[in-house]
């Protein structure tokens, strides 16, 4: 096992590793920019390193900077957490010529997955349903763009192949507006990701987000954890997921676990994974690999018992998975509720001082979250402080406990989303489960309209 981990992450995350670091007995290093020299879990790590300022370009995404932190700290390996340098490829390398463990995939593993049409190929060829579309990148040629469009069938949607997490797509509802949506979607993907390579698939128009997670070791191994709903989502920014997802076909999960288990096999991977799927009319369809551990992770531990994150360090130094697919088994409701320093209607970004901050217990309440009263939340990065996590028998008495914690949680100085998650929670539709990834947001015109005293339709 590793003596010394650098995590080149912040807030919860940074939080949350540093803990499974703790239980194995690791050092840490924690790596922070100058706006979060204050942050709890910078003293709580061993040692600590400022990789420069507050702008993520100059901290947590300054490659340079991350390795000779890990270089004079003498750590062994580093954990990218998610979102920042975590799915950078040129990262890993770097992370691994330099002589460290990259705590994650490989990074031909990582620049695979990256890029979304090398991806579908991939899963295609190892068994995995994809949604149908274009056979690998779209040409160039006019007549036959025309030609895959009407084969797939309208509406399509065209996607950006170094795109992802909702970024460089566009519907195209008819043949009229098609290739000028392509020129466009190409211009876009060029300029956004310096990759003009588009894809096309037919467009699902009511589907829910669905998604496996995945863990593989190094010998291997490799077994899903069942599956998350994240359905609830406004702008690709997620705010409540749970497992299991509600109402669907047990038999089908084992189905579709199985082929990201047996692709995961094929491709070696190494490390947690997730698949995620649109699921429409009873049917999964494959559309992107995410290579990192995901904000979510929380309602997947809750519900198999397994911690992702400390599995993560132990494949990464080599270890073989602790459990098989027979061994792990899925038990009771998990339900995720992101806490943003936002205004909850309006989701006007809410910085500043937290001058109160008390947190939910009892049994099946879990709260991931770094920050304290004190606290100053930085204007500079994403607004999630915490998460809320409960668990629960059934559904229902999820849900029932939720309502609880979340009465019970008082943050002041900030706005939060808080009020948000409590309509939510008594919002009938939620409550029968099954909302597809459109439902937040047309509820949320719902609720401004109704708000500003208009008539609803
Ligand atoms: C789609 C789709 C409908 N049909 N692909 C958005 C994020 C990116 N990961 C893929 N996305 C979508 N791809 C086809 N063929 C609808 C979306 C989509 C979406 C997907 C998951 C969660 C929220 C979403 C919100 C809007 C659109």
């Amino acid at each position: 096992m590793f003596e010394k981990i650098l995590i080149a992450n912040r807030g919860e995350i940074a939080l949350r590793v540093l803990r499974a670091c703790r239980e194995l007995g690791i050092k840490t290093v924690a790596v922070h920019s100058e706006a979060d020299i204050e942050a709890k879990y910078v003293k709580l790590a061993d040692e600590s390193v400022c990789i420069g300022p507050a702008v993520p370009a100059q901290s947590y995404l300054n490659i340079p900077a991350i390795i000779s932190a890990a270089e004079v700290t003498d750590a062994e390996a580093i954990h990218p957490g998610y979102g920042f340098l975590s799915e950078n490829a040129d990262f890993a390398e770097r992370v691994e010529q330099s002589g460290f463990v990259f705590i994650g995939p490989r990074p031909e593993t990582i620049r695979l997955m990256g890029d979304k049409v090398s991806a579908k190929k991939t899963m295609k060829a190892a068994g995995v349903p994809c949604v149908p579309g274009s056979e690998g990148a779209l040409p160039e040629e006019p007549r036959e763009i025309v030609r895959i469009a009407r084969s797939v069938g309208y509406p399509v949607i065209v996607k950006a192949s170094g795109g992802g997490g909702g970024r460089g797509m566009r519907v195209v509802h008819t043949e009229a507006a098609l290739l000028n949506a392509v020129s466009t979607t190409r211009a876009e993907a060029q300029a956004a990701f310096g990759n003009s390579m588009l894809y096309m698939e037919k467009f699902l128009e009511n589907p829910r987000h669905i998604e496996i997670q995945v863990m593989a070791d190094q010998h291997g191994h490799a077994v899903y954890l069942g599956e998350r709903d994240c359905s609830m989502q406004r702008r690709h920014q997620k705010v409540i997921e749970e497992a299991p997802a509600p109402g669907i076909d047990r038999k089908q999960i084992t189905s579709i676990g199985e082929r990201c288990a047996k692709a995961c096999r094929k491709i070696g991977y190494r490390g947690a994974g997730t698949f995620e799927f649109l699921y429409e009319k009873g049917e999964f369809f494959f559309i992107e690999m995410n290579t990192r551990v995901q904000v979510e992770h929380p309602v997947t531990e809750l519900v198999t018992g397994i911690d992702i994150v400390q599995a993560q360090i132990r494949v990464a130094a080599g270890e073989k998975l602790r459990f098989t697919q027979r061994s792990i088994t899925m038990c009771g409701h998990a339900i995720e509720c992101r806490i943003n320093a936002e205004d909850p209607f309006k989701f006007t970004p809410s910085p500043g001082q937290i001058t109160n901050w008390h947190t939910p217990g009892g049994p099946g309440v879990r709260v991931d979250s770094h920050v304290y009263t004190g606290y100053r939340v930085p204007s500079h990065y994403d607004s999630m402080i915490g998460k809320l996590i409960v668990y629960g028998d059934t559904r229902e008495q999820a849900i029932r406990r939720m309502r609880i914690a979340l009465s019970e949680m008082d943050v002041g100085g900030i706005k939060t989303n808080i009020p948000l998650h409590q309509e939510l929670m008594l919002d009938t539709r939620f409550i029968e489960g099954g909302i597809n990834i459109h439902y937040l947001e047309d509820r949320l015109d719902d609720l401004v309209s109704l708000k500003s005293g208009k008539k609803s339709g």
